[in-house]
């Protein structure tokens, strides 16, 4: 896991091209880069710097209760969608709102969790299991603020983890990710985690062994002002990957608490501070 990791922030120091972006800060970017790992071999949580799981485990489960507001996430303590929310705490339509309650044109909604949970358990050969959350309708109005867009009833921030796709084959479960744009330092390592404990979670509830996640990011880059940062980790030599444990089988794939879940054997390199691009 680290060594793919390492492999692409080595790629993107040399050779990313070297581009301007929305947030002024100036990057160096790849188009299309890929990695696997086989959740067999651990845990992929990032050994080279020290990653801190509460906020995306915290985020992950509010996505699936199909929130959109902030209550949870500050029950929790979780500040990292602050910046983007109403005076009300609303955020618009992201995530929570398409995976469970994704409009459909007659007025009714899906809930694209149930329908993937029911097909991966009666059609676990489909090439159909998918979440998508470029809902086109509501993607934010580019003229408008994060929040302005939230407060319209849009998204205050269009997707970045569009579409995760899923797949059964030998008695475990696999999942590709395609994310749009990936902040390779800050970003990335945290969409990875999210998708691993996502893919166990399915797997658990569905009977199968957790399998393999292909993560597939469009724009992969590093901002101009995680250079440093990045010389620092690739010196690193990395270590035995952490395991997670999950404590219980709980009824559904919406029941599942952040108490539940335990990361065993991480023992990381020291974090590396660095600043977040807005
Ligand atoms: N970003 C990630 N992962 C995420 C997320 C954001 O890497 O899950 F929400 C980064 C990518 C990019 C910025 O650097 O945040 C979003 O900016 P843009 O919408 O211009 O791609």
């Amino acid at each position: 896991m680290d060594q793919q990791y390492l492999a692409v922030l080595r790629r993107l120091l040399e050779q990313g091209t070297i581009r301007e972006d929305r947030t002024g800060t100036g990057t160096r970017s790849l188009f299309g880069v890929m990695y696997r790992h086989d959740l067999a071999q651990g845990f992929p949580l990032l050994t080279t710097k020290k990653l801190h799981i509460r906020s995306i485990l915290h985020e992950l489960l509010w996505f699936l209760r199909g929130e959109t507001n902030l209550r949870y996430l500050h029950e929790n303590k979780v500040t990292i969608w602050d910046e983007w929310a109403t005076p009300d705490g609303e955020l618009g339509p992201v995530y929570g709102a398409q995976w469970r309650h994704w409009r459909n044109a007659d007025g009714t909604t899906t809930d694209q969790i149930a329908a993937l949970v029911a097909s991966l358990r009666d059609k676990p050969f489909s090439r159909r299991h998918i979440i998508n959350a470029w809902n086109v309708s509501y993607l934010p109005d580019e003229a408008r603020s994060p929040v302005e867009n939230a407060a319209a009833g849009r998204m205050a921030l269009p997707p970045c983890h569009v579409m995760y796709q899923f797949y059964v084959a030998d008695g475990r479960l696999s999942c590709m990710l395609t994310q749009r744009s990936g902040d390779w330092f800050l970003g990335v390592p945290y969409n990875c985690a999210s998708v691993a404990f996502l893919t166990h979670m399915l797997a658990q509830q569905v009977g199968l062994e957790p399998g393999e996640i292909v993560h597939s990011i469009g724009d992969a880059h590093l901002y101009a002002n995680h250079v440093e940062q990045a010389r620092e980790q690739l010196s690193r030599e990395p270590r035995a990957l952490p395991r997670l444990l999950i404590r219980r089988r709980p009824a559904s794939i919406l029941d599942y608490r952040f108490d539940d879940f335990e990361i065993l054997d991480y023992a990381p390199h020291p974090s590396i501070a660095a600043p977040i691009a807005i």
